[in-house]
């Protein structure tokens, strides 16, 4: 396969990580990274960043541009991913015009731009309730919902048997808030995308309609 650099948006919900886990099962040459687990760990962590960035999380704004994209350039250079072989998939970053712009000039450093951009579109009246049955393990980010696809073992994750958690940001207060952000923000990164030639939208109400349509797209777009 070409290389993939793919970016994963979506509202809060829309099952970014949920896609994320299956295309990382099937493609098992893609790593991932998730801007929402690597914000989560630095809070858990108790760094000092994290002690910054969690009352934003909490009230459901987005973390101060700078702050993310030094995060992201770090995480991305620790990776060993700035350069025009490795296949990797985003998801969460960028999520602001000024991001997206950010990453760019990261990125083309090394000649490895991103290039796919999938939206996920899923009917925003279906998500709350995806949002209060989540449960999260906060170690790999691995996310499971009491309804759609519970743990093995009530409140235990599947791999570790660790503890799961609820996060801080998912109640219905704080969830319309997110949503609200992301319909603020996601015009203009549809149209920066758009006018690079590399966004693409896949639509469904269950994140067992996109995975396949997902996977196909994935399959034909950088087979060799
Ligand atoms: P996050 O962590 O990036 P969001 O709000 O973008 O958070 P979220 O909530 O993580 O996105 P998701 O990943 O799109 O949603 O969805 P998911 O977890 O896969 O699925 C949601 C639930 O639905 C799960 O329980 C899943 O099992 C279930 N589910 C999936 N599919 C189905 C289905 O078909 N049916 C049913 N019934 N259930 C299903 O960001 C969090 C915060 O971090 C900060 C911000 O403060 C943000 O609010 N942040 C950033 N700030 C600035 N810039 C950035 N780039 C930032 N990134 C994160
Ligand atoms: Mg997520």
């Amino acid at each position: 396969m070409k290389p993939l650099r793919l970016l994963l948006l979506g509202a809060p919900g829309s099952g970014k990580g949920t896609q994320t886990s299956k295309v990382l099962k099937d493609f098992t040459h893609i790593k991932a990274i998730s801007s929402g687990d690597i914000l989560r760990q630095q809070i858990n962590a108790q760094t000092n960043i994290g002690k910054e960035i969690s009352r934003y999380i909490k009230n459901g704004s987005l973390v101060p541009d700078e702050i993310m994209a030094r995060l992201l350039e770090t995480e991305l250079q620790r990776r060993q991913w700035l350069n025009r072989d490795a296949s990797w998939l985003l998801d969460g970053f960028p999520r602001t015009f000024t991001q997206a712009s950010i990453l760019d000039e990261v990125l083309g450093k090394s000649g490895a731009n991103l290039n796919q951009v999938v939206e996920l579109d899923v009917d925003q009246k279906v998500i709350l309730q995806r949002i209060e049955a989540r449960w999260i393990h906060l170690p790999s980010g691995r996310v499971y919902n009491l309804d759609y696809n519970p743990p093995k073992v009530p409140f235990k994750d599947d791999v570790t048997g660790e503890p799961l958690s609820k996060r801080s940001d998912d109640n219905a207060e704080t969830f319309q808030k997110r949503l609200d952000i992301y319909n603020g923000e996601i015009g203009p990164l549809r149209d920066y995308y758009k006018q690079k030639n590399i966004f693409h939208t896949i639509s469904g109400n269950s994140s067992d309609i996109i995975y396949p349509q997902l996977s196909r797209y994935l399959s034909e777009k950088f087979a060799s």
